[in-house]
């Protein structure tokens, strides 16, 4: 059975589940999309259609660009009060293979390890329990003054709701610390998934999704840009996929200050739910052109290789994604949970695989602008 076919420009809009010819009247037509259509999205058996229709968004909003960055991960401390049990990285304090950077360890961390300048660092860790604010105020100071023109993509809404309550002050007073010392924009971890239900059972010392969203509400009307991600691929369902999806939504029309969706897929290795399966191929591409679809309001899905692997990262371009992330030197929390993938690829390897999925690789920087290299050091075209 064939539902009505439609068409966007010349391309025939074909599906086997007649469930999907309202949905494609909506997004070829530009409407949003509702609840009961991300379930029906999530349910349909008929993922080429629906990878089909996340494209279509994609080309309309970026053509055939896909964006890259040249990053490097630091990871200034593993140690953690919480114990989540989707994390394969946080060490309780006291644990022999719990680690803490000094600063001048975490500075020259940042210049090792790749010939190539770059752009951004992406700085995450875990909540350690005696690490003052002023530790990470110094970190970023003292990077900022080693490498002016590196923007700085730093700690997650759980760490800043964390570092809030250490030091006795609001989400907003510690957001005008970080400012202060050099901190650019968000990266979007610890979002997981927001339902209460799930959330409670895989990581029930973290700051709930209402904290999460009002942290990043907060920080997006002080200016700063953000990420988010959603953790699938454990014990969630499609209800809480398509809620943590809208809500997302919803603080994007308000606020429009996140830049990118990354859809997190589960690493079940070396935590306590390493009885989960992993996610398969088509779980992960179905997300990809799901969340391209809900989210109307986001300007880019990030495919990030690093957890998808660079084939299905690759396969990604052609349903919905239109960012691989970066060259991600030295990733840590998806390997400490059994990644396969290597820890950093370089500016020629992503170029090839973004090349080879016809698509036009395109540098970026944090912000989306473009990148053009110097024989040593880069220009950004503001
Ligand atoms: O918050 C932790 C997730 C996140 C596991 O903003 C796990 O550009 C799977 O947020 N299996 C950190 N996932 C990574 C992250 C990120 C990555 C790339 C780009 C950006 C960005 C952000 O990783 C954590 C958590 O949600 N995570 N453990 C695991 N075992």
């Amino acid at each position: 059975m064939q539902a009505a076919a439609q068409t966007s420009g010349t391309h025939p809009f074909r599906a086997n589940d007649p469930r999907l010819a309202p949905i494609a009247e909506k997004v070829l037509a530009g409407q949003r999309l509702d609840f009961q259509d991300g379930l029906t999205l999530y349910g349909t058996s008929d993922v080429l259609a629906v990878g089909w229709l996340a494209n279509s968004v994609r080309e309309r909003l970026h053509g055939d660009i896909t964006y890259f960055n040249v990053n490097r991960h630091i990871n200034p401390t593993n140690v953690c009060v919480a114990a989540c049990k989707l994390c394969a990285f946080g060490r309780k304090k006291g644990d022999p293979a719990g680690y803490t950077m000094a600063l001048e360890e975490a500075w020259e961390t940042a210049a090792s390890g790749y010939s190539e300048a770059v752009t951004e660092f992406h700085i995450v860790g875990g909540l350690h329990p005696d690490l003052p604010l002023e530790y990470f105020t110094d970190l970023v100071r003292g990077l900022k003054q080693r490498f002016p023109k590196v923007h700085i993509k730093a700690f997650t809404m759980v760490e800043v709701a964390f570092l809030a309550r250490r030091a006795k002050l609001t989400i907003e007073e510690t957001l005008v610390k970080l400012r202060e010392c050099g901190v650019d924009s968000m990266p979007g971890g610890g979002a997981e998934i927001f339902s209460a239900r799930v959330r409670s059972i895989i990581c029930d010392h973290k700051i709930d999704g209402s904290e999460w969203l009002e942290t990043a509400r907060l920080a997006h009307k002080m200016g700063f840009r953000s990420n988010a991600t959603m953790l699938y691929g454990h014990i969630e369902n499609n209800e809480d996929r398509v809620d943590h999806l809208l809500k997302l939504r919803e603080v994007q029309d308000e606020t429009g200050g996140f830049q990118t969706f990354i859809p997190l897929a589960f690493h079940p290795e070396n935590t306590p739910l390493d009885h989960l399966p992993v996610t398969t191929g088509l779980t992960d591409i179905r997300q990809i052109a799901v969340s391209r679809l809900l989210l109307d309001n986001f300007a880019h899905i990030k495919a990030y290789w690093q957890m998808l692997t660079p084939k299905i990262a690759q396969i990604a371009l052609r349903f919905g994604a239109d960012d691989l992330d970066g060259t991600v030197i030295e990733e840590k929390i998806y390997h400490d949970a059994g990644a396969t993938t290597p820890q950093g690829m370089t500016r020629k390897e992503l170029c090839r695989l973004i090349t080879e999925a016809g698509r036009v690789p395109v540098e970026r920087d944090t912000l989306y602008h473009p990148v053009t290299r110097t024989e040593d050091s880069f220009v950004v075209a503001v």
